[in-house]
């Protein structure tokens, strides 16, 4: 009764291709610089891309405003070089799952030009909008998640239109039934060109309420993707992953549960905002909590064990790089970057790998807000310095959770800019490339490189990984992650130190397991049980005979 389809065993690797490899020189990574390292993914062994937005945008938010969902931005390349991309990717075995923003457009999209110019225009009720306050001012004075008001003025209307995030980012009005027959019409037409599936931007906001004041998890939200799955991916051999910020334990059946046909699973993030003060959010993160971290993973391990399908991941384009936030990205950077990678890819469910992450690329580490490029961050910064912050406390705040962490360009090679560009980035390459870069990693036997490999090649030679039931250990050890799992009477027990000392352990009962070792970061161990002690950062897998 769990899924069986050709995604069940396979990983995701994520692409952010402004930032994945230039072909052209002109400072920004396009699409045939992802062909011209489809033989890397390959090699790694991974089984679809999730690809970034491509499609052609003003980029305010690096893609995620399209202002043509039938094209490419020009700055990545082509329809035909995506044609290629796919053609290339399905030789290697290797699926294209795009990225679907469908909550919002860019003002700058058709639609929207027409509709701001009139009330009356067909368009005009594609996206939300209200008239001015008595004084003239927002209906309202809910804010954008980028900061600033939610509302912004059009004065050849006389109206203000709705964004949840920036103003070049109207949401959509899904309650428009002609609007979301456009949307299912442009997803068929991916599909048709031969794309795998879509992970859908912020999907969980596309069945808002303004009357109620329901934006999360909408009282709309399930019958449009009801609606989507009878229009659109019913009936295909695809795969959906909704981005949810709000879904719960209690809610992500909703969306896929195995009798709902809505999505095969979400991305929730559950694990991450739990560490982001109460207040000041990601800006000022909290000490890391492993017993905490720990209960967020055993919890959904546990809601989906027998029905909806879970995500994993640590790290996308909008989070710090995972072994900067959750491990040791000095001293201890190739043993942690394993020991996360191990204890996320013998979960179950499906593993993301997002670019860099498979040589343990860390933070940037800048020190002047010029420095920095993203939006948010941008926004951020104004207003808090503003409110009186100093521009060196925000820094350090950006520094640990904002989103240029990940965007740093790719590190190919200890070259000039990591081999990712003959010109200028756009950002700035990460000085330590000259250390970490796929090159140095593929030429050595004991990088992370080649534990991601085997890791992904695990998942496909163990059943007891993609179906084994989940099993927490010493869930209240601040010190170290430890699970079994269990299926077909094989058992799998995973257990890893946290932390940059060496730690005792005594294993109970429950997570006893003598066999094979399977994958290790210090020397391979064939028996986890009695007493064990592990090395900083060690991780140790062991499958019963
Ligand atoms: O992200 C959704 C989202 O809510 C994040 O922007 C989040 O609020 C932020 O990272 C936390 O500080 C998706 C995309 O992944 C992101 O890149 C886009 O900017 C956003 O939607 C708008 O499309
Ligand atoms: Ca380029």
């Amino acid at each position: 009764h769990m899924p069986n389809k050709w995604w069940t065993d396979k990983v995701g690797y994520q692409i952010y291709p402004r930032s994945f490899c230039d072909s052209n020189g002109d400072g920004i990574g396009d699409i045939p610089g992802i062909i011209s390292k489809l033989d890397h993914l390959e090699d790694l062994g991974i089984g679809f891309i999730w690809l970034s937005p491509v499609y052609r945008s003003p980029m305010v938010d690096n893609g995620y405003d399209i202002s043509d969902y039938r094209d490419i931005a020009p700055e990545f390349g082509t329809l035909d070089d995506f044609d290629r991309l796919l053609a290339e990717a399905e030789e290697r075995d290797i699926g294209i799952v795009m990225d679907l923003v469908v909550n919002h457009s860019s003002d700058r999209h058709a639609w929207f030009e027409a509709a701001k110019q009139s009330r009356h225009a067909p368009e005009h009720d594609f996206y939300i909008w209200a008239d001015p306050a008595e004084d003239g001012g927002p209906p309202d004075h809910r804010h954008a998640y980028f900061g600033g008001p939610a509302w912004t003025l059009v004065p050849e209307c006389g109206r203000y239109y709705f964004h949840l995030f920036s103003p070049a980012q109207p949401d959509l009005n899904w309650a428009n039934p002609k609007l979301r027959q456009e949307i299912y019409d442009m997803m068929r037409w991916w599909f048709d060109r031969g794309i795998k599936g879509f992970r859908m931007d912020v999907i969980d906001l596309i069945g808002k309420d303004l009357a109620t004041g329901e934006i999360e998890e909408g009282p709309h939200l399930h019958t449009y993707l009801q609606e989507m799955h009878r229009e659109v991916l019913a009936g295909r051999d695809i795969v959906t992953i909704g981005e949810s910020w709000n879904v719960t334990t209690e809610t992500a059946l909703n969306y896929s549960g195995r009798d709902r046909n809505e999505l095969d699973m979400v991305f929730q993030f559950e694990h991450i905002v739990q560490g982001w003060d109460d207040t000041l959010g990601k800006w000022r993160p909290k000490p890391f909590d492993l017993p905490g971290f720990k209960s967020v993973f055993a919890r959904w391990q546990e809601a989906l064990a027998n029905d909806g399908w879970n995500s994993i991941f640590l790290s996308n384009h909008d989070l710090p790089r995972q072994v900067s936030r959750y491990g040791d990205d000095g001293k201890y950077r190739v043993q942690s970057a394993k020991m996360l990678a191990t204890v996320m890819h013998l979960m179950k469910g499906t593993p993301f790998v997002y670019q860099g992450e498979e040589i343990g690329m860390t933070n940037a580490k800048f020190t002047r807000i010029d420095q920095f490029r993203d939006l948010e961050t941008l926004n951020f910064y104004a207003e808090q310095t503003a409110a009186g912050m100093s521009s060196e406390e925000f820094i350090a705040g950006a520094n640990a959770n904002g989103r240029d962490n990940g965007r740093t360009p790719m590190q190919w090679t200890p070259g000039p800019q990591a081999g990712f560009t003959t010109g200028e980035p756009w950002i700035e390459v990460n000085p330590n490339h000259e250390e970490i870069n796929v090159e140095t990693d593929r030429a050595r036997r004991d990088s992370v490189l080649n534990h991601y490999r085997q890791l992904i090649q695990l998942r496909k030679d163990h059943t007891v990984i993609v179906h084994g039931r989940y099993v927490p250990h010493l869930s209240d050890d601040p010190r170290v992650f430890a699970y079994t799992r269990e299926a077909e009477g094989k058992k799998l027990a995973v257990l890893a130190n946290f932390t940059g000392d060496e730690v005792e352990v005594d294993v109970p009962d429950g997570l006893a397991v003598s066999g094979e070792g399977l994958i290790g970061t210090g020397y391979r161990r064939d028996s986890i049980e009695g007493r064990v002690t592990l090395s900083p950062y060690e991780s140790v897998a062991v499958i019963s005979a």
